[in-house]
């Protein structure tokens, strides 16, 4: 029986896409070429300095890896100008809602997300005190695909692999919650998210049946 739920955060409990979209858009034309928004769905759920080469090799830039730092802190710059105004109104829709239905049913609930931001995000949008666990990318080495955000996450909650479902919207999440020996399900569209084990469009109306497997 799932006993844990682990939530992603960018794509799941928020929308930062956009934030990230605009800044990292913003260090591309800088460098003097165009990032789309195409080009940006190969960010979701990578790291910062991971996202920095794919950002690069889109580019076709290869600067010395001594320039990256820099690179990467003038996009978090810029993405943090964005994040330090959202609102809970950014919350997506239904999330807050089927937390509340999970915790009241008894289950334990962590974040396990890449991002080193998700402080000022869940303080921005009130829900610094809703997990039990929140493991960040300031807690762990390895990003996803590796496991060990999700493995903390379990961990912290006193729980078995076995026990948790992770709820992911990138490839990359959701590949870490199978190696993790974690059930996942995926949150966007099917067809990209071919190996979740179920996928749902959003949070909207969900029940609490989603989490039997
Ligand atoms: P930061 P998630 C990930 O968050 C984002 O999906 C990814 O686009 C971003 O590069 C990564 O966090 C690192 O974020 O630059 O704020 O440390 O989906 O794992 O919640
Ligand atoms: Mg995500």
């Amino acid at each position: 029986m799932i006993k844990g739920c682990i939530f992603d955060l960018d794509g799941v409990v928020v929308d930062t896409a956009r934030y990230h979209f605009l800044a990292w858009n913003r260090l591309a034309r800088q460098l003097g070429f165009e990032f789309t928004e195409d080009h940006n769905e190969r960010l979701k759920g990578v790291s910062r300095m991971a996202s920095l080469e794919i950002l690069l090799e889109v580019g076709g830039l290869f600067p010395d890896d001594s320039e990256k730092p820099a690179l990467a802190a003038q996009k978090n710059q810029w993405y943090l100008q964005y994040i330090e105004k959202m609102t809970p109104d950014e919350i997506l829709p239904g999330v807050a809602q089927f937390i509340s239905l999970l915790k009241s049913s008894g289950k334990k609930i962590a974040l396990g997300t890449a991002s080193k931001n998700a402080s000022i995000i869940l303080q921005q949008t009130g829900l610094l005190t809703v997990f039990d666990s929140i493991v960040d990318g300031n807690r762990v080495t390895n990003a996803k695909p590796d496991p060990e955000v999700f493995l903390l996450a379990a961990a912290d909650l006193n729980l078995n692999p076995m026990e948790c479902v992770v709820f992911e919207d990138a490839i990359a999440g959701i590949e870490a919650a199978h190696r993790g020996g974690m059930k996942c399900i995926g949150v966007g569209h099917p067809s990209t998210l071919l190996q979740a084990d179920k996928v749902i469009p959003g949070f909207i109306n969900a029940d609490i049946h989603l989490i039997d497997f």
